[in-house]
């Protein structure tokens, strides 16, 4: 696996405090979404950072239509209960600045590596609604690009609105309100060569 380094040099990783790039939208009824482009520096580090210290692992016999297939990326999953400490000190900062930013209590991380264009994540609704009311899900994607798509959930008389947007090397990306109830979201495969992207999503628990 290979991948290029950034023009932008290898400063050790630093995010906006001032979120000033941050653009919100509303999505259909109570969701929105919160685009910052840019808002981590220091991307090439904490990928290269995160590929050393990450035990990443494939998920095997995960239900596809009428067969069991592996999971066509690579993940590791950092949570509170478990762990004392993140696995890079920088992302304890992150945690704490998205927990004061959405005034959620960020309790775990999972880890996405989508290893090349064969990699993705199909359509789906984080199961996590089941467990709080209207999560906030945050995604710091660091790597190469890849599209980000959403979709209104099927509604019965015909497709809904759907969205795209390419989420690049240090973008951060928030779902919340009614959209983990609302929308699906997923990463496709892609036809043209891609190099490694890794994905960094916290979620939260039911604490303010
Ligand atoms: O990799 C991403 O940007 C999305 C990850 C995701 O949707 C998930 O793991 O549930």
């Amino acid at each position: 696996m290979f991948r290029q380094a950034s023009l932008f040099g290898s400063d050790e990783p630093h995010f906006d405090e001032s979120f000033a790039s941050a653009s919100r939208s509303a999505l259909s009824g109570a969701s929105w979404v919160e685009y910052v482009p840019g808002w981590l520096g220091g991307a090439d580090l904490l990928f290269d950072d995160l590929m050393d210290c990450l035990d990443l692992q494939q998920r095997t016999g995960i239900p596809m239509y009428d067969k069991l297939v592996d999971e066509p990326r690579l993940t590791s999953w950092w949570n509170e209960a478990d762990a004392d400490q993140v696995p890079l000190p920088v992302l304890a900062d992150i945690r704490w600045a998205l927990t004061e930013r959405y005034g959620r209590h960020f309790d775990s991380i999972g880890f996405n590596l989508y290893r090349n264009q064969h990699d993705s994540v199909a359509w789906h609704s984080d199961r996590h609604r089941n467990v709080v009311t209207d999560p906030v899900v945050a995604i710091l994607s660091v790597g190469e690009s890849r599209p980000f798509q959403m979709r209104q959930q099927p509604v019965e008389g015909g497709a809904g609105a759907s969205l795209t947007w390419g989420l690049g090397h240090g973008d951060l990306f928030v779902m919340g309100g009614a959209c983990q109830h609302e929308w699906q979201h997923a990463v496709p495969k892609r036809r043209r060569p891609s190099g490694p992207r890794l994905s960094i999503t916290f979620r939260h628990d039911a604490r303010a």
